[in-house]
């Protein structure tokens, strides 16, 4: 019995890291006088079926332009709930605005761009959201540290 219930306990424990995975470690106090002059650019392609990078690594409060392409023939997007919940980007009236939005659809052949402040320390996952695509290999993670 004891061995069924550690068991268990295993499998409970390994569901809520899955499911439940802290992607925040911890949210920063940024400064409102953001340098966008020193603005860093993040080339992130979208392809059939594949993203690159498949790792970025950001540092926390310093400005950043994603430039996201989609180079492939079909609808992609860039999906990351957990790090768009957690930048802020640049806004010509209010300064720094929240994010509001979880992904950024590109068709094929255009390019968007979108350029932010990281506001937390940690990993956050992306992906492409369309139906299987992060099966195939589009998915990948943000990595914002100090
Ligand atoms: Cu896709």
């Amino acid at each position: 019995m004891k061995s069924i219930l550690s068991f268990a306990t295993v499998l409970l424990m390994g569901f809520s890291t899955w499911s439940a995975r802290a992607d925040v470690i911890s949210s920063v106090q940024c400064s409102d006088a953001i340098n966008w002059d020193t603005v860093t650019t993040i080339e992130v392609t979208l392809r059939d079926f594949d993203i690159r990078p498949e790792h970025i690594l950001l540092k926390a409060c310093q400005p950043y332009v994603f430039v996201i392409s989609n180079t492939g023939d079909k609808d992609h997007d860039f999906y990351s709930k957990s790090f768009f919940a957690n930048i802020m980007l640049l806004d010509d009236d209010a300064g720094l605005v929240k994010a509001e939005f979880e992904t950024l659809y590109v068709s094929p052949g255009l390019t968007t761009r979108v350029m932010f402040v990281p506001t937390a320390l940690g990993e956050f996952d992306y992906k492409c959201s369309h139906l299987g695509h992060n099966l195939l290999g589009m998915s990948g993670t943000i990595e914002v540290v100090n």
